[in-house]
């Protein structure tokens, strides 16, 4: 076999395109492996609601809120915003304790805030982790201050990494007794008080707003807003509302890998 030195350049490159190429094969393979023995979300739990230890791909193990009783068995929760226990509302009228804060900066919402025992937002990069890694649904639980509950579902719910800032780049297709508010937010990137995603050109959705969201120009749907009981406020645009301005008293968003279903 004669090769001239342009060729057999050519053949050293595709060598070692190839073998770079089986390095990121066996790693991903590999990667694979040891998530198909992890625990990647709550259906392990089924008969136990609560918080468990879940993994996804890239990041540490983290604890998340299983709940079985909502929407049937094995979903995680990734919002809550809660009335409260007679204990929880004591204590904030007693002022021992304060309502969790939502109106928070870019850190927070991606990493994750509150307590699993009250109100909480899981965290933009594990939902990003857990979302990308598996087909997901979302299943969201309105209830008003009538305590009036309706629910909102997606059949495929993908949020997107931080480099293309958390945008909501999938929801499916829609069902629900509430209506369908959260389609108007896709392809959104996330906008918090401290950057500006948004599509309003002249302001921040999330300070008029009072929250951290998908946020267009501005909301159909605000759940990470300003809890207004003990004082609601009927057509403020800082609520926590979903469709109009009537603001909610409890709010739940959960995710389940989509396979699961049953
Ligand atoms: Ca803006």
């Amino acid at each position: 076999m004669n090769f001239n030195w342009a060729e057999y350049l050519i053949l050293i490159l595709c060598i070692a395109t190839t073998a770079k190429g089986y390095g990121i094969l066996e790693n991903e393979t590999s990667d694979k492996k040891v998530l198909e023995k992890s625990i990647t979300g709550c259906l392990p739990f089924v008969n136990a609601s609560g918080v468990h230890k879940i993994d996804a791909p890239g990041i540490k193990s983290f604890d998340v809120l299983c709940d079985n009783e909502v929407a049937g068995p094995g979903w995680t929760v990734i919002q809550r915003r809660s009335l409260g226990t007679r204990d929880q509302l004591y204590d904030i009228w007693d002022k021992k304790k304060t309502r969790e804060d939502f109106y928070r900066n870019w850190s927070a919402y991606r990493e994750g805030f509150g307590s699993f025992d009250f109100e909480f937002f899981l965290g933009l990069e594990k939902i990003h982790r857990l979302t990308a890694n598996q087909h997901h649904e979302l299943y969201i639980q309105l209830e008003d201050l009538r305590k009036y509950v309706t629910y909102a579902h997606y059949d495929h719910f993908v949020i997107s990494g931080e480099d293309e800032q958390y945008k909501l780049s999938s929801l499916g297709n829609f069902s629900g007794t509430a209506r369908n508010d959260l389609f108007w937010h896709l392809n959104m990137k996330f906008t918090t008080f401290d950057r500006d995603n948004d599509l309003w050109r002249n302001g921040n959705c999330a300070k008029r707003n009072h929250g951290g969201w998908w946020y267009h120009m501005c909301a159909s749907c605000n759940l990470n807003g300003k809890y207004n009981m003990g004082g609601a406020v009927y057509n403020d645009s800082r609520s926590i509302y979903w469709d109009d301005l009537d603001p909610l008293s409890s709010v739940m968003m959960l995710i389940r890998p989509k396979m699961s279903v049953k």
